[in-house]
């Protein structure tokens, strides 16, 4: 390459940068490769801390390199050259230690000052507790004594079961969807505890900028005010495990009038269900049925499919006929499902994460379901009464 071209390739480089920086949109407006501003204050100032170092990270490299290039572009020496045989300059020493401490430190004291703000989680109005699980999440209205969990939409989870041969574009929001959101009043201070049922997870929604780690055994705090109504997703941020990607965050942002009475309709809902848990009847088999397959779509069909065919390849058993807890009846299905098993962690114990209406439901879903039609029904009473025995 002679002299010229370089300095011309140079040059344009220069110019390059400079039309880049000249030009004052592309700074500013959202784009798709850019991280997003946000709809919170927090995010907008994490943003605007991303951009103010992107810029200095720029101008650092434009000047290293620049003066790096023209360097050998001016010093350039001929073939056998005897190099100059100087070392160690004390001033130009002191310099180059001092200056990238000042910028630095520069950059640091603003990063501080948003980070301090982040983790201020006084004066809260409203406390949610979100806990990790394999592979859902579970939101906890601390104030309001209601809490539920939170799975990958089923729309999802039926194309990504049928794989290659599905056009994903025809999912909405293809694996960043729940069939249970979790849902915030805008303009209020929420504060969200992160904690987890078994492996390490991370609860991340970019447009708030949020992302903390959910561990078990411990709590952590972070805090959000949105300002903007609307749906915001994320997804979790730690791998956990094989069902990883399939895991999303979705959030709505509701008004005051329209938060209230989704509160309202949830006590509700959690008032019925726990009158349900209470009362000591005999449940009907239509109405196990019924609750069963709720329990089983979201719950077990990502393993065991929703036509109950399993996906044996993988390790999934059918649920068909042939089950083999059958031939030991009812009582080995009961504490495969209760205690998980004994094999392997992949079919986990569901009593820790279901209470006894919902486990009989779906045993005796999965008992008359896909064929089985054995027609047993099982009571919350039978697996309470299985709990107790293990004690
Ligand atoms: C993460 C995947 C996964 C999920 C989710 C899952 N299972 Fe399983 N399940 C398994 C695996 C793997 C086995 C085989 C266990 C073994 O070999 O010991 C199994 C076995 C079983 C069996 C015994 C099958 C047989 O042939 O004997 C039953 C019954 C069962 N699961 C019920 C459920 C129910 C009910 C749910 C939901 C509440 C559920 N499973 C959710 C993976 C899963
Ligand atoms: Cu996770």
């Amino acid at each position: 390459m002679s002299l010229r071209t370089l300095k011309r390739a140079s040059c344009s480089l220069f110019g390059l940068v400079a039309a880049f920086a000249a030009n004052a949109a592309w700074a500013v407006t959202p784009s798709r490769f850019n991280m997003p501003p946000g709809v919170t204050e927090i995010s907008q100032e994490v943003y605007d801390l991303h951009m103010l170092i992107l810029w200095v990270c720029v101008v650092i490299g434009v000047l290293v390199f620049g003066a790096m290039i023209w360097s050998i572009v001016r010093h350039r020496k001929s073939k056998g050259r005897v190099a100059a045989g100087f070392h160690d300059n004390l001033r130009v020493e002191i310099a180059w230690t001092v200056i990238p401490f000042l910028i630095l430190v520069g950059m640091a004291v603003p990063a501080a000052r948003v980070l301090v703000k982040m983790e201020d989680t006084r004066d809260a109005d409203l406390t949610i507790q979100v806990t990790g699980y394999q592979w859902r999440w579970r939101y906890d209205y601390i104030d309001n004594d209601f809490g539920y969990f939170s799975n990958l939409s089923r729309d999802s989870n039926d194309a990504r079961q049928r794989g290659v041969d599905i056009d994903l574009t025809s999912v909405d929001n293809y694996l960043l969807d729940v069939d249970n959101p979790v849902v915030v009043p805008v303009g209020r201070r929420i504060r969200f505890l992160f904690t987890s049922n078994d492996v390490i997870h991370a609860w991340w929604v970019p447009q708030l900028a949020v992302k903390k780690d959910a561990i078990p055994g411990f709590i952590n705090e972070m805090w959000t005010k949105i300002d903007v109504p609307g749906v915001y997703r994320g997804q979790c941020a730690e791998l956990c495990g094989r069902d990883h990607a399939f895991m999303p965050v979705v959030l709505i942002a509701m008004t005051d009038d329209d938060y209230e009475a989704w509160v309202a309709e949830r006590r509700e809902l959690a008032q019925a269900e726990a009158e349900a848990l209470a009362a000591d009847r005999d449940w009907e088999l239509d109405e196990l049925m019924q609750r069963g397959e709720g329990v089983y779509m979201s719950q077990c069909a990502a393993c065991h499919q929703a036509n109950g065919q399993g996906l044996p390849a993988a390790g999934f058993p059918a649920l068909t006929s042939g089950m083999s807890v059958d031939p030991d009846g009812v009582g080995a299905h009961i504490d495969m499902v209760l205690n998980g098993s004994p094999r392997n962690s992949v079919m986990a114990a569901f009593g820790r994460s279901l209470n006894n209406l919902d486990l009989a439901a779906v045993i005796t879903f999965e008992r008359n379901a896909f064929g089985n039609d054995t027609g047993d029904i099982i009571q919350p009473r039978d697996i309470e009464a299985a709990r107790q025995q293990q004690r």
